[in-house]
């Protein structure tokens, strides 16, 4: 019979420890699942940022080094730069990515380091109990815009796949999903793209999880995903921003 699923080698056997239903797990078993068919497990180096994306480290077994909240890019550009050889891939929260490390993702990508980063966007600040983040949508109540967010105090979402493409250095972006099984094909092909740009030396690559917080949302796993469905796409639409 054919095999249609096996579990990635680099995957350990822990119970998973996230919250039921969120799809950072989701985001985890593709990655080492795609490095594992390109054969790249064994001269991979990730970078985490700070946040629920810091626990992957209890799951994928791969060479890791955890930073100061948004530094993930720019250390993960120091290591490339010293170790040119090594894939180094960043996993990073909507907070550490888009707020405190704005400026080192925004670097790193006008630079166009050859770095590929997940970016998991769940539109709130997941470890610390669910603070608005720059992603966070607009009327989103969060413990730190419990009227919901509001332009005029808060600010806009900010689409991080628009702003990077608006710069020159980047070669790959797309926002993916894993809300649903077809979705998951789609991420599955995009970090396999993303890596492959590294893999070839073409620049910074990035690939962005719309992502879900059922704990945060104050939503079900399943209400979750539909509202993933329903109001994450509409503000965060799906597709590769940029292809070079
Ligand atoms: C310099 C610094 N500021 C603040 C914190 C506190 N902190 C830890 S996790 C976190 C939020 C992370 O949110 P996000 O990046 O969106 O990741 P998620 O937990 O949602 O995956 C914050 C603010 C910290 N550890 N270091």
């Amino acid at each position: 019979m054919k095999k249609i699923y096996a579990r990635p080698k680099g995957l350990y056997r822990n119970i998973n420890g996230y919250c039921p239903g969120c799809l950072h797990s989701a985001a985890g078993k593709i990655i080492m699942s795609v490095l594992e068919e390109m054969d790249l497990l064994d001269r991979t180096a990730m970078v985490d940022g700070v946040g629920c994306c810091a626990n992957n480290d209890n799951y994928m077994d791969l060479d890791a080094i955890g930073t100061p909240h948004g530094r993930a890019c720019a250390t993960a550009s120091a290591i490339k730069r010293c170790s040119p050889e090594t894939i180094v891939i960043t996993y990073q929260g909507d907070g550490d990515l888009a707020s405190i490390g704005l400026a080192e993702t925004m670097l790193a990508a006008n630079r166009g380091d050859n770095i590929t980063v997940f970016f998991i966007n769940n539109a709130n600040y997941g470890m610390t109990g669910g603070q608005m983040a720059p992603t966070t949508l607009l009327d989103m109540k969060t413990t730190t815009t419990p009227f919901g967010r509001n332009p005029k105090e808060h600010g806009y979402p900010m689409d991080m796949c628009k702003i990077l493409s608006a710069l020159r250095g980047p070669s790959y972006i797309a926002r993916v999903t894993c809300i649903d099984v077809p979705n998951v094909r789609k991420a599955r092909q995009a970090v396999k793209d993303a890596l492959q740009h590294q893999v070839d030396g073409k620049g910074f690559s990035m690939v962005e999880f719309v992502s879900n917080c059922p704990t945060n949302w104050g939503l079900t796993p399943l209400e979750s995903l539909r509202f993933a469905k329903e109001r994450m796409l509409a503000e965060y639409p799906l597709g590769v921003y940029r292809n070079l």
